[in-house]
């Protein structure tokens, strides 16, 4: 059948799946956006900003596991979504992102609101086309869907020229298969590397897992219980790994990494045998590569060749999609006892499992963490909980013990400020039964916040809650520890959040007390619409424990005692700086 280039957009979305789009319309996108009106069964949402768009279907595809859509227009349109587009290469999430260009004669020219984005994208996406032919159009959405989604996620975007859009050519879906020959994402592991892992592991005495986001992304959450469970192995998660073990298991030892759990470092400091799944050891995760669990043979399973000895030199490397290798590992490792490996670890807890909340002073007062802990007390645990980047965002990979799979949205890789309100309504879309929260700074809150009046417009029901500390409080954060508590560019102004939320049609609600944390929370779980919670925290409070950028991982900083003086803090911070590389 013969399609517009515009139809053939939408003709394509529809055979793919595709409900919801994200979006934001503009003179080069305009004929798609026309054609749009054709086909009402998919949902557009109007954004305030195309970062939101990229955000949203981020934030779906991370709650869902499918392919998240974002559509803007050329120039301004697309170059807003470049950080959007990097937010979701660096965690591997599946976008795919469609932008209009100007029509082809004139790419070259500087016209009106020409740039280059397939350039400009090309270090940030999985892959990328510049299509300029209406005919073009069914394969290149099938290959799109198809790498974003297959091997590694990432995003992919498909910049579109509008003459491409208004022509019209045979529409053939069945025909326009992918064709991508040198793209491979089913490269496996050989039988002998399987061999020499399951030798490592039948034979190691202190084994921990390093559970990643890719347990979540290939749905291996069982096979990781029960390889856990047969083989013995404490499990270490990744930020991006919480919730691939649900935090009540026992082997489940919590977050590794700058601001993970001191006994998980510890743990892998004492390592001999380390087993990467679905992770790509980071630098918040590894801290000091010389010194990194310096007693461990190391087994990476991994979908993607090019992580493999990238970071860390490994002994055994598995490549391939983890649900399918564990299963094939699963029934060849030994059924094994670690008894003194895992004493061993809870003796490490000794204190520390609840050290840094204990050691808040109860007067009433706001503390950060406890907000968050009473927010995963009073919904039992069983929302989304989208976070933003900062403070805040370690206090909640802390304190909200995730039970779930895909129940923990954040920017984790790029560190995206802003990150937490956009990617609420993508989750929110994605899954409209569950209950949403966002987790914001009051810096973050503010860089996306024009997105309230998308909610509005949508009238969904989230849940938000601003942690105000009326500063940027990580960098304050690094500020007090590493640049002598010159507080540059950190106080922050911000709003009368209650207004501002009010101004939008929704509810906002103000909280400076921990007595009033229950029934507001009740309150605002119980309102039909959205409600934007201000609460009101202790200014100069800091994440313990803390790895230092480049210091041995289990170089820690630790909160100290309530009595001790914050030259205390000093102290620590001196005695592990000696091997900061900054
Ligand atoms: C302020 C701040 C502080 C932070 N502190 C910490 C911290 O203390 N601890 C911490 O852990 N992180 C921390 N992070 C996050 C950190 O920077 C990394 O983003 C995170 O550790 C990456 O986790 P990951 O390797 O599991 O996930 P990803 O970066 O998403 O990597 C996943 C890996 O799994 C692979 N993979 C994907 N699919 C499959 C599959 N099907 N089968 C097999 N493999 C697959 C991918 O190829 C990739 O290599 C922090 C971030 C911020 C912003
Ligand atoms: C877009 C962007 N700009 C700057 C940064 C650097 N940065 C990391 S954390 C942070 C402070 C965040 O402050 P806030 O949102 O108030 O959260 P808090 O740390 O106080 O919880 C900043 C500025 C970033 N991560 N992202």
């Amino acid at each position: 059948m013969k399609r517009t280039g515009a139809q053939m957009i939408w003709e394509c979305l529809l055979r793919e799946g595709v409900e919801t789009v994200f979006g934001y319309p503009g003179g080069a996108i305009l004929p798609a956006y026309d054609a749009m009106l054709e086909y009402p069964s998919i949902h557009h949402v109007l954004v305030r900003h195309e970062q939101g768009a990229t955000h949203m279907a981020d934030g779906y595809a991370r709650a869902s596991g499918r392919v998240g859509v974002a559509i803007a227009t050329s120039g301004p349109g697309a170059t807003n979504m470049v950080t959007g587009i990097a937010t979701a290469m660096l965690d591997s999430s599946p976008i795919v992102c469609i932008t209009g260009q100007v029509g082809s004669k004139l790419i070259g020219s500087d016209a009106f609101q020409e740039t280059d984005v397939t350039g400009v994208t090309l270090p940030i996406t999985k892959h990328n086309y510049l299509v300029t032919r209406a005919e073009d159009i069914p394969r290149t959405f099938r290959e799109a869907f198809y790498i974003a989604q297959s091997g590694r996620p990432g995003p992919v975007l498909i910049d579109i020229t509008k003459d491409a859009q208004q022509s019209t050519a045979e529409f053939d879906w069945e025909a326009a298969a992918p064709r991508l020959p040198g793209y491979r994402p089913d490269l496996r592991a050989l039988p002998s590397e399987y061999q020499r892992a399951v030798e490592l592991i039948n034979t190691a005495q202190r084994p921990v897992i390093l559970a990643g986001h890719g347990v979540l992304i290939s749905g291996a959450m069982r096979q990781l219980a029960e390889f856990a469970e047969k083989t013995s192995t404490p499990v270490a998660l990744t930020l991006l790994g919480l919730g691939g073990l649900p935090a009540s298991h026992a082997l489940n030892l919590g977050m590794m990494g700058m601001h993970g759990e001191a006994w998980v470092n510890n743990a892998i400091q004492e390592a001999d045998l380390l087993l990467a799944f679905g992770m790509r050891f980071d630098d918040r995760v590894t801290g000091n590569l010389k010194t990194y669990a310096p007693f461990a043979r190391k087994i990476h399973i991994e979908i993607d060749p090019s992580e493999l000895n990238k970071n860390v030199k490994v002994d055994v490397g598995l490549v391939g999609d983890l649900r399918e290798v564990l299963d094939e590992l699963l029934p060849e490792v030994a059924q094994n006892e670690h008894a003194g490996w895992l004493a061993h670890i809870d003796e490490m807890k000794g204190d520390s499992a609840v050290r840094d909340i204990q050691n808040l002073p109860d007067s009433g007062q706001l503390f950060a963490a406890h907000v968050i802990n009473d927010l995963w007390r009073l919904t039992n645990g069983e929302a989304i909980v989208v976070t933003d980047v900062g403070q805040h965002q370690m206090w909640e990979a802390q304190y909200w013990k995730h039970e779930q799979p895909r129940s923990l949205i954040t920017s984790a890789g790029l560190g995206t400020m802003g990150f937490a309100l956009p990617a609420a309504v993508g989750a929110k879309f994605a899954c409209p039964d569950q209950e949403v929260w966002v987790i914001a700074g009051d810096g973050g809150f503010q860089m996306t916040m024009a997105e309230l009046a998308t909610i509005a417009q949508e009238k969904i029901k989230i849940n938000v809650a601003i942690i105000n500390n009326g500063y940027l409080g990580m960098v304050r954060q690094w500020q007090e520890f590493f640049y002598e508590r010159r507080y540059a560019a950190t106080p922050l102004f911000s709003p009368d959040f209650v207004k501002l939320t009010e101004a939008f049609g929704l509810k906002g609600m103000l909280v400076t007390e921990r007595g009033q944390v229950k029934s507001a929370v009740d309150e605002a779980r119980a309102h039909p619409g959205t409600v934007v919670m201000e609460f009101r925290v202790e200014q100069e409070d800091t994440v313990f424990p803390m790895v230092p950028a480049g210091a041995d991982l289990n170089a820690m900083i630790r909160r100290p005692k309530p009595e001790a003086e914050v030259t205390a803090v000093q102290t620590e911070v001196a005695a592990v700086q000696t091997e900061v590389e900054w």
